[in-house]
């Protein structure tokens, strides 16, 4: 063992041939590392000196290194940490040198002092990040010689707060943890048709009305809210408290304000900013009304400029961004006064009116002394600004198109950065820009399609995460952070040339998961695969170290659960699940063999339902067991409304699951309802309430009938129903 012990770590830093770099395990890797022998001691010995300006960040350290028994000694030789300035070095780069007497970290400003001591942090054992000490660690550093700077100057990340509320502490500790990877931007997206949630003094309607929604409030329930009153905001107290928090960890927070469109919140409280059309104009992408701010009503702008200027003073950072995407612009052309101010202005299209509006507000951010930014669609319609920020969201040739376009731009393509996709196919969330695995995010250059010397206008890159999914279960917003955040973060920072894949899911897997586990993220793992052949099960996960465990009886493995050690033999391959458990909190979903089947009975069944499907689906589609197609209403559900599956002979089934939503997406399910169902056709007894639309049971005979009824009116506006899981 103790020979185990003293090779193991030898054979890991002469690791096949990876650049020294990689062999420290730090995320996002340095540009240069220099591993040297010997190790520096911490202990209540050391001293941490820095010159007076960088007060925060010595005291930002000492607090960290309070679990290696460090004190607050300023003086004395047995072990020094000190960070000098040194004006050589670039903009948030820092050099740190370290031996068995010194550190040293170097930097010409704060951010590359806080971003060596980051890289400081990562170099001990991982619970110098929650404090808290198991009595095992070597508080020891390696002797290297890093020099470090990133690749772009602009690495964020952007949360969405308007869909789902997170508050002052979810949003002060996701400071923390954006900090730890070297993020050094926060795209806050604080309002939306959902929901505004910034205090404006001049307007308090929007956050004393337009922050709420549930029955009797100004907006519908939606995404989960359900029946109830759902909100809030942060008062602009909290937002200073939170830009103060951000900055001193060097993250520049950026506030988004969706506009023209995206703007329920606004039009539900202030109902004289929308154009007085006659007709329908109909329905966002998302699927609202009337959310859209008219732009030819001069009076807008005035109170555009209200906000903006309140916003400005909030927010100490360059760039106001003002959203501009997915704009209905239907309701401009059903206004007689846009329509005539399109006449007047010699207009052919409504995207020159939304190149008028983002105009207009380019100049208003830019009077109290902001630069404007604003989603990829502001492309369209006319030119910009030459200093307005464009977020290619859309695809990695939106952000080709606006760089050839000579504007500044962050990359943040749906198919690598949004993180509220699916990890894989059977986890919670969208896909409409596929599948974002951790790899796919990694896989991301900003510069793959670019070619040429206006490289330079790429800003850098960011992630983003919508939270119309984000409600449920609890601590999703970490599941969908972490990783992937980190890969992110290595994009942003990290030199090509000392990335890779395999690297990067070895230190995440090795030595991240242990960080970020400390620092309190219930971040997200892998699932297993298991597949069955010739009459054995077997499980494998995404690295050899993994613990599998399993469950041979359907139900969800869980810390008490066996540990998989090898191939299983069974004649009933579909009994078992499987996990990865990094410990017995932080695990993977539980997944079935992949190969096989699972068979559902499919009775001849008629489906009758008094609500009225949309256009693209049908009531049978949840009769033909199919299992992918849905049966969708055309507008919300209200009580006593109902869907009747009928057998057209009993069935007899040891379990059936009733389930609502669209399948896997979890999105529109029933909100209030409950099951029913009936032995001969006309007489039910009740099964229960749905629980987030969903309801298992076992029925004691042979059954003719399942009934769902609804019971309040369900939180969306339209309602999706499936076909019945009988076993
Ligand atoms: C599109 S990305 C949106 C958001 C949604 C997101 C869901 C963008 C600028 N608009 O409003 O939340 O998709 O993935």
């Amino acid at each position: 063992m103790r020979l185990i012990k003293i090779i193991l770590p030898a054979l890991l830093m002469l690791n096949s041939g990876l650049p020294a770099a990689q062999t420290l395990s730090v995320i996002p890797v340095p540009a240069e590392v220099k591993i040297k022998k010997g190790v520096f001691k911490l202990g209540p010995e050391t001293v941490v000196r820095s010159d007076e300006r960088n007060q925060f960040n010595r005291t930002y350290l000492l607090s960290k290194l309070r679990v290696a028994g460090v004190t607050d000694k300023r003086t004395g030789n047995s072990g020094v940490i000190e960070l000098i300035t040194d004006n050589t070095i670039p903009q948030e780069g820092y050099s740190l040198i370290s031996d068995s007497l010194r550190v040293t970290i170097k930097a010409s400003s704060k951010a590359g002092f806080f971003y060596g001591i980051q890289t400081l942090l990562q170099m001990l054992p991982p619970t110098v990040y929650s404090g808290v000490a198991n009595g095992f660690e070597k508080w020891e550093v390696p002797a290297v010689e890093i020099n470090d700077y990133p690749r772009y100057g602009y690495r964020g990340m952007m949360l969405d707060v308007s869909r789902t509320f997170f508050d002052k502490a979810t949003i002060i500790n996701y400071m923390d943890w954006l900090s730890y990877h070297k993020i050094n931007k926060f795209h806050w997206h604080l309002t939306d048709d959902n929901g505004w949630r910034i205090e404006i003094k001049k307007y308090p309607l929007l956050t004393a009305r337009g922050a709420w929604r549930g029955p009797g409030e100004a907006l519908a329930p939606t995404f989960g809210s359900g029946n109830k009153r759902y909100g809030g905001f942060f008062s602009q107290k909290d937002v200073k408290e939170i830009v103060k928090y951000a900055a001193e960890r060097n993250i520049e927070i950026i506030p988004e304000i969706d506009l023209p469109g995206h703007s329920k919140a606004v039009t539900a409280t202030y109902p004289e900013v929308l154009c007085e059309s006659k007709k329908d104009a109909g329905e966002s992408v998302q699927g609202e009304v009337s959310n859209v701010w008219c732009v030819s009503n001069e009076k807008n702008y005035k109170m555009l400029e209200n906000i903006i200027k309140e916003l400005a003073s909030l927010f100490p950072g360059k760039y106001i961004h003002i959203g501009g995407d997915e704009v209905n612009m239907s309701s401009w052309e059903h206004c007689e006064s846009c329509s005539e101010f399109m006449k007047s202005h010699d207009m052919k299209r409504p995207s020159e009116l939304q190149n008028y509006f983002v105009r207009r507000l380019e100049k208003i951010v830019e009077k109290y002394g902001k630069t404007m930014a604003g989603w990829d669609e502001i492309l369209e319609g006319g030119d910009l600004h030459k200093s307005t920020a464009v977020y290619a969201w859309r695809s990695v040739n939106k952000g080709v198109e606006s760089i050839t376009k000579g504007q500044p731009t962050i990359f943040m393509p749906g198919p690598y950065c949004y993180l509220d996709m699916k990890q894989s196919p059977l986890e919670r969330g969208h896909n409409w820009a596929g599948i974002v695995t951790l790899e796919k995010t990694y896989s991301l250059d900003p510069e793959q399609n670019l070619t040429g010397d206006n490289k330079n206008l790429i800003l850098g890159v960011q992630g983003g995460l919508w939270t119309e999914l984000l409600a449920w279960p609890p601590r999703f917003i970490e599941y969908q952070t972490f990783p992937r955040m980190a890969a992110i973060a290595e994009i942003g920072w990290s030199k090509r040339a000392n990335m890779s894949w395999e690297s990067f899911h070895e230190r995440i897997t090795k030595y991240h998961f242990d960080r970020m586990n400390q620092m309190g993220i219930a971040f997200r793992v892998e699932p297993p695969v298991a597949t069955y052949e010739n009459g054995v099960v077997y499980a494998t996960a995404s690295y050899p170290w993994a613990v599998i465990r399993y469950s041979d009886n359907e139900s969800n493995p869980d810390s008490h659960s066996p540990v998989y050690c090898g191939p299983i033999s069974t004649a009933d391959p579909l009994k078992y699940r499987f996990a990865v458990f990094y410990n017995d909190f932080t695990r993977s979903i539980p997944v079935k063999v992949q190969n096989v089947d699972y068979v559902y009975q499919t009775p001849a069944t008629v489906v009758t339902s008094n609500i009225v499907a949309n256009e693209k689906s049908s009531v049978n589609n949840v009769s033909d067991y199919k299992y992918d197609t849905y049966f969708r209403s055309a507008t919300k559900a209200k009580a006593g409304d109902y869907v009747l599956y009928t057998f057209q002979e009993p069935v007899e089934s040891k379990r059936i699951t009733v389930e609502s939503g669209i399948p896997v997406i979890d999105f529109y399910w029933v909100t209030d309802g409950y099951v029913e169902y009936s032995v001969n056709g006309t007489d039910f007894i009740k099964v229960g309430e749905l629980n987030r639309g969903k309801i298992t049971f076992t029925p004691a005979e042979k059954i003719k009938a399942v009934k769902i009824v609804i019971t309040a009116p369900n939180d969306a506006n339209t309602i999706v129903f499936q076909d019945l899981k009988i076993e």
